[in-house]
């Protein structure tokens, strides 16, 4: 049995979250969360580039009651390399109640992929951040594609908004539907209307297979919490342009912050912030997410 030493510098979630002041409404997704291990029945990954805290199924099923969420979409964590088998693993005990993205490598199996869809794997996530990940070449995704085709997944990109130029005739190559982390993590130390977040609404408004997490305020804050204000404008303006593009999650548990751990019921009165009347709101938690992930169920 391996066992794991949380990184030293390594921030646990919060045990005790506040109870949020907005009321979810029934059937609200958090489309983005991880399961971490339990390291002892789930070892993390050789390659990884950190070692997180435990945080396994229950934690975040019972994170979920609390905060009055109905279902999640779990993404496989970096820490966990191609091994699926904690996401697997957690999906199958939310008897319906979570999808997951996966990481997988060019040469995954048809039938490993079937048992993924089985499970509730909606698709892949491809990760470009340097911190988390050494990103491969094109054709290296281009083969992940070609492998996923027959089970009509998605793609997840995660990148630092100063490589979307770079790697923009590859995402806009994807044919799929693409879901983008976290805005594309904007510099929100400058103006919604200057060229870099400029670039990102073009990306949303000219590839309509695309959508975007408006995620992570506690990522992309300078002023922090628990209003998170300079990421409110940021958050508004994608939401208002793509009101049916969008996706909303709590991130939990909240891997390689450094400075402080968010309380995931401001993460949710976070919610009403930039996203004000209750059409925009459903959409966001509710309609958009059950379109994406639960449409064999519809
Ligand atoms: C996130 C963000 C991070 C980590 C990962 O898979 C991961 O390790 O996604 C991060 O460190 O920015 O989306 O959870």
């Amino acid at each position: 049995m391996a066992t794991f030493t949380m990184d030293a510098d390594w921030l646990v979630f919060d045990p005790e979250p506040s109870r949020p002041s907005f009321a979810l409404p029934a059937g609200s997704v958090d489309a983005h969360c991880h399961v971490f291990g339990p390291g002892d029945v789930f070892p993390y990954a050789d390659e990884r580039k950190y070692t997180p805290c435990d945080a396994g199924k229950d934690q975040l099923f019972a994170l979920r009651e609390f905060l009055g969420v109905d279902k999640n979409v779990i993404v496989q964590a970096t820490c966990h390399g191609a091994d699926n088998r904690a996401l697997l693993d957690a999906l199958i005990a939310a008897q319906g109640r979570a999808r997951g993205v996966a990481t997988v490598r060019p040469d995954v199996s048809h039938d490993e992929l079937a048992e993924m869809h089985q499970a509730g794997v909606r698709g892949v996530r491809f990760n470009y951040v340097r911190r988390l990940v050494d990103p491969e070449p094109d054709a290296y995704y281009h083969r992940i594609v070609e492998r996923i085709a027959p089970f009509g997944w998605h793609v997840v990109i995660y990148f630092e908004a100063t490589d979307l130029a770079e790697r923009w005739n590859f995402f806009t190559s994807l044919e799929t539907d693409v879901v983008i982390d976290h805005m594309g993590r904007p510099d929100v130390s400058q103006s919604v209307d200057g060229p870099a977040f400029a670039r990102f609404l073009t990306l949303m408004n000219d590839y309509e297979n695309f959508w975007c997490k408006v995620t992570c305020p506690e990522r992309l804050s300078l002023v922090g919490p628990p209003h998170y204000r300079d990421v409110v404008p940021f958050a508004r303006r994608v939401i208002e342009r793509f009101p049916t593009r969008v996706l909303w999650g709590t991130d939990w548990p909240h891997p390689n912050l450094h400075d402080y751990m968010p309380d995931d019921g401001a993460i949710v009165d976070f919610i009403p912030e930039i996203a004000p009347t209750q059409e925009l709101q459903r959409k966001l938690l509710v309609d958009n997410p059950m379109r994406l992930y639960w449409r064999d169920d519809a």
